[in-house]
């Protein structure tokens, strides 16, 4: 069955220049990448991304490693894959949640680390259910950034909206 799956490449991922390694690992599943941008990460953004958390002790700090404040990466690469069975087959290669228990071989095995006040800094993220996908991919893309329709959209129109465009 065809999925969509968000991806995001965790600062740390980013400071560690493993974007490259990271999208080759990805590339094994064959899945087509049909979003991808870099996105600053507000902690808006960060706390409803992790809502699902906000009562672990470990929140806080999550919000502030998704928000770069750890790695002086204030920013994330997004992306949505989308094809057969993506969930898992990107879930499989992203390994355990805990880059110790990881499979050496997965990409959280082979890149994350316990930092030495616990949070697991595991270099990427993966939805984990279909659920999930469609909640955090509605998150973080707009329907004209995604270049399949994923989901029910709507067309409404904006009165004096500001934009930038260039100058
Ligand atoms: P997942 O990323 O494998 O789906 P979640 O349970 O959704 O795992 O947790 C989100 C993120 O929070 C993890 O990727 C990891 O960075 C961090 N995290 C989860 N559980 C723990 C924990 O027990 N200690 C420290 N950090 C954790
Ligand atoms: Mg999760």
């Amino acid at each position: 069955m065809n999925q969509a799956v968000l991806i995001l490449i965790k600062p740390d991922g980013l400071k560690k220049s493993l974007t490259g390694n990271i999208l080759t690992r990805l590339s094994e599943t064959k899945l087509e990448i049909v979003a991808a941008k870099i996105a600053r990460v507000s902690r808006a953004l960060a706390e409803e991304h992790y809502k699902h958390l906000k009562d672990k002790p470990f929140f806080g700090e999550i919000i502030q490693y998704l928000q770069g404040e750890l790695h002086d990466r204030k920013k994330v690469l997004a992306l949505v894959y989308w094809g057969k069975d993506a969930i898992k087959k990107c879930r499989d290669l992203a390994g355990a949640t805990n880059p110790e228990e990881a499979e050496p071989t997965t990409i959280r095995g082979s890149y994350g680390r316990i930092t030495t006040t616990g949070v697991y800094e595991n270099v990427i993220h993966v939805s984990s259910n279909e659920d999930e996908a469609k909640r955090e991919i509605k998150l973080w893309f707009q329907p004209d950034e995604i270049i399949v329709d994923l989901y029910p959209q709507k067309e409404v129109t904006r009165k004096e909206c500001k934009v930038k465009i260039w100058d």
